[in-house]
């Protein structure tokens, strides 16, 4: 049997990460998908971004293994067979360079860069209050890998962090909300808010006006999420009239960014191309052969994305 990787990344990408997987799997005959002769010899599939309407072409396909840790993409895609397990990236490095990310940018907001930056801009020399980091409290959408790493990360430097999930938490040193219910009080009180979601047909479009509406005056928004969460127009609007102060922005519906959007030129937005936490090549190499080497041995697959709830 073969593994297909199949992606739509560019073509010296897709050869980089084609040597990473036969060198980690010296015993697995893995393929392009423009090299392989025969559909009914594919029993798995390595995925980053695969086109559409491909895999339900595989009529002996027992997995299929994401390289990505969101699996919204893949979700989209009518064709996708159902009864095919999908298993997407958990890697503890891309957890941890998620939580990087987000203590960068938490602090930015804490000790008021952007508004510095602003302020050089314009040669104006004038310093503001400084708040310590236990003054402030941090609330993170979503309490996945993401989010535990991010919060664990933020404690340590000091601040109050709350998470919000759709099942209830226990997490040390974290306030933990779960549930439509338990949203508005989560949000009351927030100085900075940190959206580390998977895109769901429950969460799209979450960071909309009405969200905003119940955070205080002036919150800072990160989104590391998805584009598909935030309502442009509403994240535009809300920082125009100081309900937010400032929005980090690292994703969004059409990637890359096109030229004509109003974001690019948002002087309260600092807008990043999808870097929060890039897959490590070498790292998912190994653990994606991991998963492989398990489940040839035992029959036994890692743990799958829950289809009916979309992550
Ligand atoms: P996980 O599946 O581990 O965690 C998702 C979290 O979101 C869980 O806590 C889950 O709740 C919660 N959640 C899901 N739906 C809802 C809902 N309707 N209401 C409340 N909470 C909800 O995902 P990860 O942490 O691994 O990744 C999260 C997302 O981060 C990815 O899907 C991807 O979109 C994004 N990402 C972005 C990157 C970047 O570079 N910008 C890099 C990597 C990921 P529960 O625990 O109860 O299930
Ligand atoms: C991912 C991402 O989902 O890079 O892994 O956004």
């Amino acid at each position: 049997m073969s593994i297909l990787l199949l992606t739509s990344v560019s073509s010296e990408e897709e050869a980089m990460w084609l040597n990473k997987l036969r060198s980690a799997l010296p015993e697995e005959d893995v393929v392009l998908w423009a090299e392989l002769s025969d559909k009914a010899e594919v029993d798995m599939a390595i995925v980053a971004n695969p086109p559409q309407g491909v895999l339900h072409t595989l009529s002996n396909l027992k997995w299929i293994q994401s390289l990505w840790a969101g699996v919204d993409a893949l979700l989209v895609d009518p064709t996708l067979p159902e009864s095919v397990p999908l298993v997407r990236l958990i890697d503890p490095t891309l957890s941890a360079s998620m939580a990087e990310a987000t203590a960068t940018h938490v602090l930015a907001l804490h000790r008021d860069l952007p508004r510095y930056a602003r302020q050089q801009e314009r040669q104006e020399w004038r310093q503001h209050e400084l708040r310590r980091s236990s003054d402030r409290t941090v609330g993170i959408l979503g309490l996945g890998e993401m989010g535990v790493a991010s919060a664990q990360q933020l404690r340590a430097l000091g601040f109050n962090v709350r998470g919000w999930s759709r099942s209830q938490k226990n997490i040390e040193g974290v306030g933990c909300f779960a549930g439509q219910d338990d949203l508005k009080a989560f949000l009351n009180g927030l100085d900075i808010l940190v959206n580390l979601l998977p895109l769901t047909p429950e969460t799209k479009g979450i960071l909309s006006a009405d969200l905003f509406s119940q955070l205080p005056k002036g919150t800072g928004l990160i989104n590391f999420g998805r584009g598909g969460h935030q309502v442009e127009g509403d994240v535009i609007a809300a920082l125009d009239e100081g309900q937010l102060s400032h929005a980090v922005l690292d994703v969004f519906s059409q990637e890359p960014l096109p030229a004509n959007n109003p974001l690019w030129g948002h002087s309260h937005i600092t807008l990043l191309p999808h870097v929060a936490a890039p897959t490590n090549p070498g790292t998912a190499v190994e653990i994606v052969a991991d998963n492989i080497r398990k489940y040839r041995k035992t029959g036994q697959l890692p743990k799958q994305v829950e289809r009916s709830a979309g992550y």
